[in-house]
């Protein structure tokens, strides 16, 4: 697969002309021009919306297995050229290869999971409480669905959306992250190679602000029944509150602060591995990162020597190597991150980095693998003695940072794991069965890990947060149908008479 050197929005499968170009670079090596990109307006965006409505019905009126046929197309296709779509990624947004190909998997995965549910998409017989009558529901699709991501995993979150709602019978406009077009763009292609008509998906790439006013108009003028987000919290609650103004309710995937558990009985090189992989895995810039690790005082000394030594060890650098991490996304993400670092107190230790901050010539690591004057590199970093009136507690931080904290007893760390408000991924190192149990009772999170990391969660179970995480709606499986249908209910009276419900009820 050819890499699209001209980027633009796509409505009806034609390019839109236009707009601002910007240059997309590399983020491992910024001499690389990956591509170029037009960004739309908000007209464009209202346009997109309209568009997609008009093809929402003739879509919905193609047979739910044959639109499953067509997802299964999908999945072949996205499987016959997943090292393309994988070195894109890496290529765009700097994620590791090994990772980039576990991304595609998941698309992967994800057609796979719902090409047999076209022929699965029950309804139920109900019983009436009246005789010669009877009761039925249907899933009907909830119509035409706006959808934002983020670059962190500029196709996988995109697919969770796009897979079930295409599936269930709606259609699509989708603002990919300003900083995967590319990616966009090729999965675009997919989805039309796939048969799928042109107008079902429309691709919208612009800013943030005229998204927002696109957003506006779409909603105002009636064209969208649905809008799905992943990114941050703050964009999260301006989204809801304009869907709130347009009665549409949105399905929000938003940040994380996610707990990592340490209890004294736990296995302490797995519960280091664990950490290792989600506090620095993807730079940090997963939603399901690991944000705090809560470790109990009385390993926490032992645990941070042996964390510090794993990630003294850590190959840091050129994402098509093989390190733990590459880049950062972009340069807003490395200076978001860098205004973490300046959060870092006096009370605080820090330890495993050669240094805080950008990684540069004057500034080098042991162990980096590339140069690091070609990209936009972070250190990773371990601030310790962090506890819940800190920064770097309350807020996720979306980069290489792991803050530790310390607790006694089990309350505490119930606490800790809860009081940042933010409730998406968790988990918990231990040995004991009911500790386990008892966690996950008590640990407001929508995903929770025994004895594994925060992130990398399998693509067909619930995906989601509470609180500052998201509204409480759950992706990927079957419980993402909830999000991209609606129930219809109906009821069939053929008595030949009119029968009052809870008026005209047998007699026993
Ligand atoms: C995200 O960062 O928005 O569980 C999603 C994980 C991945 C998905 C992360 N499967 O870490």
């Amino acid at each position: 697969m050819a890499t699209p050197e001209d980027l633009a929005s796509r409505i009806d499968g034609r390019a839109v002309d236009g707009g601002a170009t910007v240059d997309l670079r590399n983020p491992a090596d910024l001499d690389d021009v990956v591509g170029r990109v037009r960004l739309a307006d908000a007209d464009t965006f209202l346009r997109a919306a309209e568009a997609a409505a008009a093809a929402q019905t003739g879509w919905a009126a193609t047979p739910a297995p044959i639109r499953g046929v067509a997802i299964g197309d999908l999945g072949r296709i996205v499987a016959n050229n997943k090292e393309a779509l994988a070195r894109l990624v890496t290529r765009e947004i700097g994620k590791p290869y090994a990772e980039a190909l576990g991304e595609v998997q998941e698309v992967i995965d994800t057609c796979v999971f719902f090409a047999s549910e076209g022929r699965r998409l029950y309804g139920q017989t109900v019983p009436s409480e009246m005789p010669d009558k009877q009761l039925f529901t249907f899933r009907e699709p909830v119509g035409t669905m706006a959808v934002i991501t983020a670059g962190n995993f500029p196709i996988a979150v995109p697919s969770w959306y796009l897979v079930p709602a295409l599936l269930a019978g709606n259609t699509v406009v989708w603002k990919p992250a300003e900083y995967a077009p590319a990616i966009a763009d090729a999965f675009v292609r997919c989805i039309e190679a796939a048969g799928i008509p042109a107008g079902v998906v429309q691709l919208v790439v612009a800013d943030g602000e005229q998204t927002a006013k696109g957003l506006e108009l779409a909603l105002e003028a009636g064209h969208l029944h649905k809008v799905g987000f992943t990114g941050s919290s703050p964009v999260g609650r301006e989204i809801a509150a304009m869907c709130g103004r347009h009665l549409v309710t949105p399905t929000l995937e938003l940040g994380g602060k996610n707990p990592l558990v340490v209890l004294p009985d736990a296995n302490l090189d797995l519960a280091v591995e664990g950490a290792l992989f989600s506090g620095f895995g993807t730079a940090g810039q997963r939603c399901t990162s690991l944000g705090v690790a809560i470790v109990h005082a009385s390993v926490h000394d032992e645990f941070l020597r042996r964390f510090t030594a794993a990630v003294e060890g850590v190959a840091v650098g050129d994402p098509f190597q093989p390190v733990l991490y590459g880049p950062m996304i972009s340069q807003k993400f490395a200076d978001g991150f860098e205004r973490w670092l300046d959060q870092i107190q006096p009370h605080h230790r820090t330890a495993g980095s050669s240094g805080l901050g950008r990684i540069t010539a004057d500034n080098p690591r042991d162990g980096f693998v590339g140069d690091p004057e070609r990209g936009i590199f972070e250190h990773p970093v371990i601030v310790d003695g962090v506890t819940a009136d800190d920064a770097l507690y309350q807020h996720e931080t979306f980069g290489p940072i792991v803050p530790v904290a310390t607790f006694d007893d089990f309350d505490q760390a119930i606490a800790l794991a809860n009081g940042h408000g933010y409730g998406l991924s968790s988990a918990i190192y231990t040995t004991d069965p009911s500790a386990a149990f008892r966690f996950r009772e008590q640990v407001s999170a929508g995903m929770v890990s025994v004895n594994n990391s925060t992130s990398g969660a399998e693509a067909h179970l619930p995906f989601g947060g509470n609180g500052k995480s998201g509204n409480g709606a759950r992706q990927s499986g079957i419980w993402m149908l909830d999000q991209v249908t609606r129930w219809q209910s109906m009821n069939w009276d053929f008595s030949g008479k009119l029968q009052k419900a809870q008026m005209d009820v047998v007699e026993i």
